[in-house]
């Protein structure tokens, strides 16, 4: 085990290359500890996380009461399946429903399995509700969406390495553009057998593709002229990471399906939920859904702690101020570079774009360096980067990484 004590990032690489499926292409940097908006290598170096593993660690990394619940809870009862009741489920149930404002709450474990519950309860509802005939209820969901990596999920998704070769794929989807209303009503008026809308109120992997102001708003309207479930997958733009509790909150939109992972549980434990009220939730019966590690006390423990840090040091509000003044500083660097074409998000979801072609490597190559610079971030498709930190970050570190990233940015600049 001595080799293995003194690991080298490049003997982890190397270790990850050889045992390892090769489902990722990562940054080559090797982290073995996190704290706050910091992230440190096996070698010691220290960076400003900008990714917050994707938008789970909005409260910042092993916030000292996330990990203390869940190491509380460790200690006492880890997991009972739902075979028996245990103490702390329905406790995490009725905070979580009055804290977003819903009637109940399914518990599951990742953000996909938290859509495919919402898939599963759309189409009952579909059935047993609205009375739309067996098998024939169809889902609107947008182009370039991201909403998980499952089978049935994957049959929507128009990313070609997401979903070539995985078939045969499941039916029931309508696609539609992103951010076209006339495209929505066009599918609702002209299809009766649509059961729900399923979208993302910012499309994150797309690359932080920000709708028209309205488009939220407007598209709960339709959906409920046409009686289809409105189903906000906010598993990424939640958790306060756009500047408000929820991203639908920006229109005032209250969705009939809100689906919830990563940051719900602060990137401590894979916590992930389903909230809907009675009308809709009722239709699941014993036996229609489950999984073992669903609602787990663990995960009950950590959701809780995780969603009081959130209102306690009040991240929505900070998330709002400190994205402001990044887009606000960002634009200032814009305004003369030659590369970066624009900045676009909501509260710490934020990307830029970078002016080359789709499949340049000119953004990978600009990670690299900022992870040479001392902050780590990611691509999402070819010349778009995405820039998430822990929503809490101080005013003073964010300037701090603007200049990194400004300072970075300059040698690319033609
Ligand atoms: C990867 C990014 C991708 C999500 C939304 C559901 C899920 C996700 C809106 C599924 C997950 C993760 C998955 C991870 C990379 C990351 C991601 F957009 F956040 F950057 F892929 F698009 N709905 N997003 O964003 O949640 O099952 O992962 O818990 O798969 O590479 P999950």
């Amino acid at each position: 085990m001595a080799v293995l004590d003194q690991l080298t990032s490049q003997r982890a690489i190397d270790l990850e290359n050889k045992y390892g499926a090769h489902n990722y292409h990562p940054l080559p940097v090797v982290l073995n500890k996190g704290e706050g908006v910091f992230v440190w290598d096996v070698e010691g170096k220290k960076y400003y996380d900008f990714l917050s593993a994707y938008s789970a660690v909005n409260q910042g990394h092993c916030h000292p009461k996330i990990v203390g619940a869940m190491v509380n809870q460790a200690q006492t009862l880890t997991l009972t399946s739902r075979a028996f009741y245990n103490d702390m489920l329905g406790k995490f149930e009725k905070f979580a429903c009055e804290f977003f404002g819903f009637e109940k709450l399914l518990p599951m474990n990742t953000g996909a399995e938290a859509v495919e519950t919402a898939l599963k309860l759309c189409r009952k509802w579909a059935y047993e509700v609205k009375g739309i005939d067996e098998n024939k209820a169809e889902i609107i969901v947008c182009e370039n969406n991201f909403h998980g990596r499952t089978t049935t999920i994957i049959s929507f998704s128009n990313d070609s390495v997401a979903r070539e070769n995985f078939g045969p794929y499941t039916e029931g989807f309508i696609k539609i553009e992103y951010d076209n209303l006339d495209a929505l009503e066009g599918a609702l008026k002209s299809n009766p057998n649509v059961a729900g809308f399923l979208v993302e109120p910012i499309q994150g992997e797309a690359g932080v593709y920000v709708p028209s102001e309205g488009y939220l708003r407007k598209a709960k309207a339709l959906c409920k002229q046409y009686n289809v479930l409105f189903i906000a997958d906010e598993v990424q733009t939640g958790i306060a990471r756009t500047g408000k509790l929820l991203a639908v909150h920006h229109e005032n939109v209250t969705p009939d399906v809100l689906i919830l992972g990563k940051a719900i549980s602060g990137g401590v434990y894979p916590v992930s939920a389903v909230l809907a009220n009675n009308n809709i939730m009722n239709v699941i019966k014993p036996g229609n859904h489950g999984s073992t590690f669903g609602g787990n006390p663990i995960a009950a423990a950590v959701a809780m702690a995780a969603l009081e840090v959130v209102r306690d040091e009040d991240l929505a509000n900070k998330a709002y101020e400190i994205g402001e003044l990044f887009r606000s500083e960002l634009n200032k660097y814009i305004t003369s570079s030659n590369i970066v074409k624009l900045v676009r998000g909501k509260g710490l979801l934020n990307a830029i774009v970078i002016d080359n072609e789709e499949d340049s490597d000119t953004a990978w190559n600009i990670c690299l360096a900022l992870r040479d610079n001392g902050l780590l971030a990611k691509p999402t498709h070819g010349n778009i980067i995405r820039f998430a930190p822990p929503l809490v970050m101080t005013k003073d570190q964010l300037l701090d990484c603007v200049s990194i990233i400004t300072k970075t940015l300059k040698p690319f600049e033609d």
